[in-house]
């Protein structure tokens, strides 16, 4: 069981998923440039468990289990270590190994001969190790024992060590090792296989192997431990001690106790036990919380999952800090069936709030993003790592990243539970050729180690034989404020004085903007430096907004520094933004945007010793605030135009063949508040041309009339105003002609109002249709004769009453040569 489960090939999604981790990511709040590392020798697995000891104010050093390293016991090999390593750290000779059993064997005298009673070879002391204070316990549980009745079978009972007092006194505690031996008894518990501490100094300990693998979890007191302890009394009955006991056969094979953490469950003073049970419950797994006084199971939690491993790791933490500890449990072997015919195994996390004693919230899960990462082979409580008031977790998925090297992310809590995606993930950096380096196999939090306040996280990678030591950053928390005075700008209000030339002086409309920030955090420097861009109009580099501002130097971005002094009164910094003549800047209504973005200036923080602050990445740096120009719209100063359009045509039809002119008459009004950058849009069908606009009519309107083309389409655009004021009613009247129109039947002229406003920006839309009807059209050729005529006819008297054509006039005949004539016959008429 103690097997490093060697994960399968890497597949090629491995090296998508990767790809897609990488952007965005914020090294949120962990140190990664002044790391401490500690190396221990080479395949002694140094790093698989570790711990913080700061038993007092002056002692603060790193424990590191190696239960694969040589000793100096006699005659033991690969017996396991623990090492004591100094923090800061004194280089890598620094650490020690912590005499918790400097013996070989123990022999006894059976039958006459001597013979051996413990096994410590290969016993994997240090595969956990705790500490509490000033107690530490360390423990090997692949530890045998030959049972002292008369068979001779070695049982991998496990055992343990404990050190009190700044490692003045040791003591040995072997749960399973008495006459109730073999498989179904306790013989292969493996005791100290998990290990945890209350907070009153008690140990839990896990022994997974006890009666057919069922798996049992004890807990005792340290002073019972130490007191009654002597190196000849192998088998002891502990005072005090308690532990769960065997049950029917259908729980073999369950593993009780692979994990172990301890917290309060039922809102009394004495904390509960939580066992990680990953293979009971027909394998999917289970975690049970056992009331400490009796061993008795009071709540179970399940996993959702056959053989993903649901309780392999267990961590109690009040990650939603509402005062009640709440559950986490890791099922690194946990597959994702997003995708039913490929399911990958990615490991997952399960979070449970406890919202009252022994109630739960549903999970909350955090899936692992990399096969075969084993995401959620060890959580780590970090305690408030950033100093938020809620605490954070991380989370190892030690064959993740690139070549397997492994990789920790960190979440950061909030009322509700834990931030979905990692504030930061750290990337172990050793590759190793026999095994995976397994960085994050190892985790322990929630300790500050070097005294600033913010808890530190110790991550081991065991198959590197390293120990990584990473420091939280100090959180700086700016609170940032942009006023605008004021925030309505009437444009006939200029009362700034800007000069246009070394002898011009103008007065233009202004306001002010007010940058003032504060900050706060934990243990952060004195003074903090930020540099503070400010930016106006950012829209207006996309030409999107039609306007000049700018500040006093001409720009209308500027760069400055702010410092802002920890815990002094909020510092102000006020600025002058100008506006240009009104003639310039045709956008009203969209507002004037101010947008002031900081970051630290990391420069100012040159010392070696001490971490450089980090700016809060749950607050955001950057800040936008509005003016807004007055457009005399109301009280509420928005404008909601109301706008009409109605058109008619001097002419209901055309005749083909003709230069055809046209003149609509458009009347357009607004109805409603002022329409800013008012337009009146003509489309003209292909057969048109535009003209001008009719200047000969007193009561249309000479307005501005662009002919313009955009897309293919043509059009006549024609302003009406910035703003078309409430209450305007124009006309105008705009000409065309009309030629080709061969082939069709009518043609269409849209016409529509537009305007900037955000609401109600355009008219009805008009459609003039001119038709093309059924017209018979005559072309005649021929002669007259005489020629001419000169009227009035010489000599001719007008009769009173003529009897004959000749009383009338001269005879004039007309010849037709030839005649002809065509009918077109439109397809609608
Ligand atoms: C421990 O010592 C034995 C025998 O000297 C050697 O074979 C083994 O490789 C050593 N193990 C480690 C982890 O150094
Ligand atoms: C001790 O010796 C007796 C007889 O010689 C034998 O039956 C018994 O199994 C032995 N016990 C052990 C523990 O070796
Ligand atoms: C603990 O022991 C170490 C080494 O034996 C010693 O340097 C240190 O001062 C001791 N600490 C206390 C608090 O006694
Ligand atoms: C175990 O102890 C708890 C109180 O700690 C009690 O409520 C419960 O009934 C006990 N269970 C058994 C089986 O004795
Ligand atoms: C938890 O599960 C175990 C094993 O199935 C069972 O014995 C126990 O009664 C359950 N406890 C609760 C509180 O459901
Ligand atoms: C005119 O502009 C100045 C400068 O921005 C401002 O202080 C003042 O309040 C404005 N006056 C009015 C009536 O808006
Ligand atoms: C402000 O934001 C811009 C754009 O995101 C960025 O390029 C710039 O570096 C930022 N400035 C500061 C001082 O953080
Ligand atoms: C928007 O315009 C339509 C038609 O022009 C008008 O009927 C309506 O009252 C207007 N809406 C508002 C809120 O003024
Ligand atoms: C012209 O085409 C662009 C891009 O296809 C489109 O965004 C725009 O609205 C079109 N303009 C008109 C008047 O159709
Ligand atoms: C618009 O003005 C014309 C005259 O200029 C008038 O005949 C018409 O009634 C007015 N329309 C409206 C809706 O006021
Ligand atoms: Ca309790
Ligand atoms: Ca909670
Ligand atoms: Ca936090
Ligand atoms: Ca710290």
């Amino acid at each position: 069981m103690l097997d490093v489960c060697s994960p399968g090939s890497l597949a090629l999604s491995l090296l998508l998923v990767w790809l897609m981790l990488a952007p965005a990511l914020f090294a949120f709040n962990l140190d990664v440039d002044k790391v401490t590392v500690y190396s221990g020798p080479a395949n002694s697995y140094f790093g698989y468990s570790v711990d913080f000891y700061i038993p007092d104010s002056k002692t603060t050093s790193v424990l590191i289990g190696a239960p694969k390293a040589n000793t100096s016991q006699p005659e033991i090999v690969e017996g396991g270590a623990v090492y004591s390593c100094p923090f800061p750290s004194a280089g890598t000779r620094g650490c020690k190994r912590i005499p918790f059993d400097t013996t070989s064997n123990r022999q006894a005298r059976l039958n006459g001969t001597k013979q051996m009673l413990e096994f410590k070879t290969k016993q994997w002391f240090g595969a956990t190790v705790r500490s509490h204070k000033e107690k530490v316990v360390a423990c090997a549980p692949l530890y045998h024992w030959r049972s002292v009745k008369e068979s001779s079978e070695r049982d991998p009972v496990g055992t343990c060590y404990v050190a009190i007092q700044n490692f003045s006194s040791y003591a040995e505690y072997s749960p399973c090792r008495n006459h109730n031996a073999d498989p179904e008894g306790q013989g292969y518990c493996q005791a100290g296989f998990s290990l945890d501490f209350y907070k009153n100094g008690d140990i839990a300990v896990g022994g997974p192997g006890s009666f057919y693998w069922q798996g049992q979890v004890f807990s005792a007191n340290i002073a019972e431990i130490i007191k009654g302890y002597s190196f000849k009394s192998i088998i002891r009955d502990l005072i005090g001690e308690k532990k769960t006991k065997v049950g029917d056969s259908e729980y073999d094979d369950s593993f009780q106790g692979y994990s172990v953490a301890v917290g309060e469950f039922t809102d009394d003073s004495e904390q509960e036990l939580v066992a990680g049970v990953p293979r009971g419950k027909q394998n999917f797994g289970y975690v049970t919380i056992i009331d400490s006084e009796n061993m008795t199971y009071i709540y179970n939690f399940t996993g959702d999952q056959m053989a993903s491993y649901f309780g392999y790791t267990v961590a109690v933490s009040d990650v939603n800090s509402d005062g009640l500890d709440d559950v986490l449990v890791g099922a690194p072997l946990y597959m994702d069936r997003e995708f039913e015919s490929n399911p990958k195994e990615v490991g997952r996390v399960y979070l449970y709030l406890q919202e009252s004693p022994l109630i739960f919230k549903d999970a909350q899960v955090l899936n692992g993003m990399e096969v075969f990462g084993r995401f959620g082979s060890a959580i780590g409580n970090l305690g408030d790592l950033n100093q938020d008031g809620y605490n954070d977790v991380a989370i190892g998925s030690p064959f993740a990243g690139e070549d397997k090297k492994g990789r920790v992310f960190i979440y950061n809590g909030n009322r509700n539970g834990l931030n979905a995606d990692p504030s930061q993930i750290l990337e172990g950096s050793w590759a190793s050729d026999s095994l995976p380096a397994g960085f994050g196999f190892a985790l322990r939090g929630d300790s500050d180690i070097d005294k600033n306040d913010y808890p530190d996280l110790i991550v081991g990678a065991f198959g590197a034989a390293k120990v990584a030591v990473y420091r939280a950053r100090p959180v700086v928390t700016v609170d940032a404020q942009l006023l605008l005075h004021p925030t309505i700008l009437n444009p006939e209000n200029k009362t700034c004085q800007i000069s246009v030339s070394d002898t011009l002086e103008m007065l233009v409309t202004c306001f002010t903007v007010r940058v003032c920030t504060s900050v706060t955090g934990q243990s952060i420097p004195r003074n903090i430096v930020l540099n503070a861009e400010l930016e106006l109009d950012w829209l207006k580099q996309r030409g999107a907004v039609k306007r000049t501002l700018f500040l006093d130097h001409g720009d209308s971005h500027l760069a400055f520094d702010l410092t802002v002094g920890k815990d002094k009164l909020t510092q102000c910094q006020n600025f002058v933004v100008y506006l240009r003549e009104e003639s310039e800047f045709r956008d009203k209504l969209t507002p004037i945007t101010v947008n002031l973005n900081y970051s630290l200036d990391e420069s100012v923080f040159l010392g070696d010793q001490d971490l450089k602050p980090i700016l809060n990445r749950y607050k955001e740096a950057r800040l936008q605030e509005q003016a807004h120009i007055l457009v005399d719209c109301g009280d509420d100063n928005m404008c909601i135009p109301d706008l009409k359009l109605s058109a008619r045509s001097d002419k209901k039809q055309l005749i083909m063949g003709d230069e055809n002119h046209i003149m609509f008459i458009i009347n357009a009004r607004n109805e409603g508040e002022g329409a800013y950058e008012a337009e009146l849009h003509v489309n003209i069908p292909a057969e048109a041309d535009y003209v001008g606009i009719e200047r000969n009519m007193e009561d249309l309107r000479q307005l501005n009339c662009e002919y313009k083309m955009e897309n293919d389409s043509r059009m006549v655009v024609c302003d009406l105003g910035n703003p078309m004021v409430a209450g305007t009613n124009l006309s105008l009247g705009l000409r065309f002609v009309c030629q080709r129109l061969e082939n069709v039947n009518s043609i269409k002229f849209d016409l529509y109002v537009k305007s900037s406003n955000k609401d109600n920006s355009t008219s009805n839309f008009v459609s003039l249709e001119i038709l093309i009807t059924a017209v018979a059209q005559v072309e005649i050729r021929g002669v007259s004769h005489p020629p001419q005529i000169i009227l009035p006819i010489p000599n001719w008297e007008r009769k009173e009453k003529p009897s004959d054509e000749l009383e009338i006039g001269p005879l004039v005949q007309h010849i037709y040569e030839n005649i002809f004539f065509y009918i077109f016959w439109g397809k609608a008429a």
